[in-house]
């Protein structure tokens, strides 16, 4: 219903290299819109080292963090905000599980990866890495604010 659009929720979404290097932005943006989220902003841009390591901050440390920032910073990333009625976990379902070998078919990475370094596509995990993210990768002025769409046919 149209209450539920005044705080709408936000998402970051990113398609990594491997993703953008595949053609398979039109394929991504397609099934999000088909979803019935409503696309905020977008733009193609390789991260720099700086904005990569304050993304993935918290897995500083791990075994495979260093490799990540090669690879999040070796190429073109798309990236996105979405809106939408629990966007941030409707995001995660349409995107699959970390490991595509695991994520089930019908899923992004279910049906397009196989490596989990290779896995395609970044979705923030709550709303509250969605609003950082989102700070980090866009300035307000990048972002629609919002309008009169198709929502009623939505929700
Ligand atoms: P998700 O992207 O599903 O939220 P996270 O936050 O656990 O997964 O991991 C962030 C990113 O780090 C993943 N998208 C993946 O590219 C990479 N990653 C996670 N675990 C591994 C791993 N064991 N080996 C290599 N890369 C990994």
């Amino acid at each position: 219903c149209e209450k539920d659009l005044e705080s709408a929720e936000r998402t970051f979404i990113a398609i990594k290299p491997d993703g953008v290097q595949r053609k398979l932005i039109g394929e991504i943006v397609a099934r999000f819109e088909k979803k019935g989220l409503k696309l905020v902003g977008c733009k193609l841009i390789q991260p720099s080292r700086k904005l990569a390591e304050k993304h993935y901050a918290e897995h500083k440390g791990k075994p495979f963090y260093e490799g990540l920032l090669d690879f999040i910073t070796s190429g073109p990333v798309f990236a996105m905000v979405w809106e939408g009625k629990e966007v941030v976990s409707t995001a995660r379902s349409l995107i699959g599980l970390t490991d595509p070998k695991k994520s089930p078919m019908n899923t992004i990475r279910g049906d397009f990866g196989i490596d989990v370094g290779r896995n395609i596509i970044h979705g923030s995990d709550s709303v509250e890495s969605a609003q950082r993210e989102i700070g980090l990768w866009f300035s307000k002025n990048e972002l629609t604010r919002s309008s009169v769409t198709i929502e009623k046919w939505i929700y």
